[in-house]
């Protein structure tokens, strides 16, 4: 029903992927897969949907824009969970496969690449990776929103090209599904938080927040995507490896909080905003809630009441509330919850049936005491 004008879609076959050259180059091969993607869009667009050279050219510009720059951690995680699953399998690992692993990979970086032009709106942000946020970019405005959602959609092409000839196609289709819900309704718990009273601002409602927003696109998407492709279909293999994953989400975007008010722009590429927007972050929450050693007095609780989500961005009142949380030793209870969480994670190694063990150690060594 789809298939107009006729020959479309048009699927990628073995001779249409690159020398992945894991061994000698992993990042370079991975980041070589993004640009044949999006030289694949740029290529069908005119052809297929008569795009005319301007907006085809905005579309390119925008994918590069945004897709890139990054750690690229979610998307490299695909393909290395994938090998390890592949090999253990006794399944072939060639060329071909690394390749699908790695559009696996981007189809995560691009599903982040337009949750991050979206929520930069959101939350009114001025930088992401070390530049300007796209929705702040000369000529680009409102045409932000359209280009987040165009994202999205060239991810089900995406996935359509390459993979619409796997058995596990579907499966696949229904994972970035999913996924995709259970991240806009963890950001409408993070962002309700605006008609919320502080006094909602629990530890309980910052994990739902994060597990939501965060732990699942980030964590859980990629070990399961490389599950699905290598045809892994037993529910508890799934159920292990998300038990364990969803607590490296959390823990994750506890250090995104901490980071947001004790990192450097150089470091994080990003000018923190949770203060003056509002947010139930990690470090708040423990504050607002009397967590902390020693725990908040009443003057103190009185400064957050009146000047958290209503002052500027680099105010006295900002200083004065990071000053606050140094009376309260937040960042020395940061970094024993940081080692809980790593003893926690550790201690769920027998858990896991399926998946090796050392995926889930790979991943969490790429993001413990990470400073950026
Ligand atoms: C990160 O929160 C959460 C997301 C990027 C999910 C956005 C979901 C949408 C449906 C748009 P954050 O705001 O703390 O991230 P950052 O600190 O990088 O801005
Ligand atoms: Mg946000
Ligand atoms: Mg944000
Ligand atoms: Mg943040």
């Amino acid at each position: 029903a789809t298939a107009w004008p006729a020959g479309k879609p048009v699927l990628a076959t073995p001779a249409d992927y690159p020398r992945y050259d894991y061994a000698g180059d992993p990042k370079g091969s991975f980041e070589a897969i993004c640009d044949m993607l999006i030289a694949e869009v740029k290529a069908e667009l005119p052809a297929l949907y008569e795009l005319p050279e301007r907006e085809n050219g905005w579309i390119e510009r925008m994918l590069q824009y945004n897709t890139k720059g990054g750690k690229m951690t979610r998307g490299l995680m695909v393909v290395e969970a994938g090998k390890v699953l592949f090999e253990r399998r006794g399944q072939p690992v060639d060329n071909t496969t690394l390749c699908k692993l790695a559009v696996l990979g981007w189809c995560i970086e691009w599903l982040q690449a337009w949750l991050l032009v979206a929520d930069d709106m959101m939350d009114d942000s001025v930088t992401r990776r070390g530049q300007p946020c796209w929705y702040r970019r000369d000529g680009v405005g409102s045409i932000a929103i359209n280009d987040a959602v165009t994202i999205e959609a060239l991810v089900y092409k995406v996935l359509k090209r390459h993979f619409a000839a796997e058995r596990c196609y579907v499966r696949l289709v229904d994972l970035m599904l999913e996924t995709t819900l259970q991240t806009e309704l963890g950001q409408l718990l993070d962002t309700m938080c605006d008609n919320l009273t502080l006094a909602d601002f629990s530890l309980d409602r910052w994990r739902a927040i994060v597990t939501y927003k965060t732990a699942f696109y980030s964590f859980y998407l990629s070990v399961a995507f490389a599950m699905t492709y290598a045809g892994i279909e037993e529910q508890g293999a799934y159920d292990a490896a998300r038990t364990i994953l969803i607590k490296m989400g959390v823990y994750f975007q506890a250090q995104d909080d901490y980071l947001d008010c004790y990192g450097t722009p150089e470091q994080i590429g990003k000018i923190g905003t949770d203060i003056e927007s509002k947010k139930c972050g990690w470090l708040f929450c423990n504050a607002y809630n009397g967590l902390t050693t020693p725990p908040i007095s009443p003057q103190q609780k009185a400064l957050l009441d009146a000047q958290y989500g209503k002052c500027k961005v680099g105010s006295a009142a900002e200083k004065s509330i990071k000053a606050l949380y140094e009376e309260l030793n937040l960042e020395k209870q940061y970094r024993a919850y940081e080692q809980a969480c790593y003893d926690e994670i550790m201690a769920l190694r027998p858990t896991v049936t399926e998946v090796p063990w050392e995926v889930f150690e790979v991943f969490l060594k790429k993001i413990f005491k990470r400073s950026k």
